[in-house]
């Protein structure tokens, strides 16, 4: 089957064709593109085209796709069994692994990022016995209803829905706020002192595009809740593992931190963990219900472990942090030597190349980009054979199986993409 047909006979299957929204590329006006197997740095679609990947699943994939340390684990657990139902040794190593490197006390696996996030929401609320929880604008933290929520008018305002079927009752019990904003949070807490059991975050914005956070905000993260009695969930579900063995370290005081993606090599996985005080407060040692069928899956167990096996050297980081640099300054040239008006933002191996002038502090500004001139941008890489996040809002990822050649001819198709993309000054009349 070539591209098209599975497109037709996913789009009669599936809304969007997809099993998620961002991968129907309809955010920059394209089709999504069917991938049949993928290995190291490279996709490959149902027609066999190759592309470097820069979408590593969105994040997971950090030493590169079906890498054999993985392949391998992954072989051996099922040949034992794919999922038990029960504890199983692989959750205790993973779990281990996890709270060794992270100083989380004690975990809950769960099965995405989202029910990761939703858990950790409920536990806040009781654990303070408040309802409201405070958000930023530009930060996603997964589909549960109350963090699809955006923000009403004003600076501090309860949310307003961001979804149909999400009840305005429930949207209102979450405030959204603007990112890298230490005044907004204090003027939040100062009227709703004793209303909040939570603030979460992401310690670096990822889905506004990569957005780094200033340091006023992350003291205020760390010392305007817990003044009030709330807690502070650090949702490190794209960070975690990603930019060093652990967690990234800009919010040690954290109540609950969130994990995925990485965690699990892959595999679906998410993650909570902080004090045992707090988390005992989970089922069934405490009245704070979470469940899952699949939680800690052995396969899952597996992937994660070895990935975590071939990562806590901290090679895999430093190797992909120097291509993430290369690139970053390749990209930079590019944009300088092109008509457009774009920047480079790079955190660790997370980088985002946005079209506007200056990077972006908040979501107001990331929504300020040219998008138009990013989906043109996306189309033009897609041509040369470069799988960019089809959003200017996601975060490029580069990964460990990536080299220095992939660099060169992504920056050489960056270089292109970028002349063909960019509105140039307008060609005068009277020309040749
Ligand atoms: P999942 O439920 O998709 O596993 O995780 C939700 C989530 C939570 N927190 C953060 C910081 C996240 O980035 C995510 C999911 N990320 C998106 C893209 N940035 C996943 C891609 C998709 O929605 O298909």
């Amino acid at each position: 089957m070539d591209n098209a047909d599975l497109r037709e006979q996913a789009g009669a299957l599936f809304p969007g064709g997809v099993s998620s929204p961002v991968r129907s590329f309809r955010s920059i006006g394209g089709e999504p593109v069917p991938i049949t197997r993928a290995s190291g740095a490279r996709l490959y679609d149902a027609e066999g085209t190759e592309y470097i990947d820069y979408v590593a699943a969105y994040g997971p994939l950090i030493l590169g796709h079906a890498h054999p340390a993985v392949v391998a684990a992954l072989g051996e657990a099922a040949s034992g069994g794919t999922a038990f139902g029960a504890l199983s040794p692989g959750e205790v190593e993973l779990g281990r692994r996890i709270s060794e490197a992270t100083g989380l006390e004690r975990l809950r696996f769960v099965n995405s990022g989202t029910e990761a996030t939703m858990t950790s929401i409920r536990l806040a609320r009781a654990a303070t016995g408040r309802d409201l929880i405070v958000k930023f604008e530009g930060c996603y933290h997964g589909h549960s209803d109350g963090l699809l929520v955006k923000a009403g008018s004003g600076v501090a305002t309860l949310g307003l829905r961001d979804s149909a079927g999400v009840p305005a009752a429930i949207a209102a019990g979450t405030a959204v706020l603007p990112y890298n904003d230490a005044e907004a949070l204090a003027e939040w807490f100062e009227a709703h002192s004793d209303e909040t059991a939570a603030v979460i975050v992401e310690p670096v914005a990822g889905n506004m595009g990569v957005v780094p956070p200033n340091d006023a905000f992350l003291d205020a993260l760390q010392t305007v809740p817990r003044q009030h009695g709330a807690l502070l969930i650090d949702d490190e579900i794209i960070t975690g593992f990603r930019l060093q063995y652990g967690l990234s370290g800009l919010l040690p005081e954290a109540d609950i931190t969130c994990l995925g993606k990485v965690i699990g090599g892959g595999l679906p996985v998410g993650a909570l963990g902080g004090r045992t005080e707090l988390m005992s407060l989970l089922a069934p040692e405490g009245p704070v219900y979470q469940a899952g069928t699949l939680s800690g899956n052995p396969l899952v167990m597996a992937a994660g472990i070895a990935t975590l096996d071939v990562l806590c050297d901290g090679r895999p980081y430093a190797r992909a942090e120097e291509l993430a640099q290369h690139l970053e300054n390749g990209l930079g040239t590019a944009v300088r030597r092109s008509e457009a008006e774009a920047c480079v933002v790079r955190r660790g191996s997370l980088l985002s190349l946005f079209f506007r002038p200056t990077p972006p502090r908040d979501y107001a500004e990331a929504a300020e980009s040219d998008t138009d001139t990013f989906a043109r941008f996306h189309r033009g890489m897609l041509a040369r054979g470069v799988m960019l996040p089809p959003s200017q809002f996601e975060a490029w990822f580069v990964s460990a199986a990536h080299t220095e050649a992939d660099i060169d001819q992504t920056v050489r198709a960056a270089a292109e993409s970028l002349r063909e993309a960019s509105p140039g000054p307008v060609a005068s009349s009277s020309g040749p």
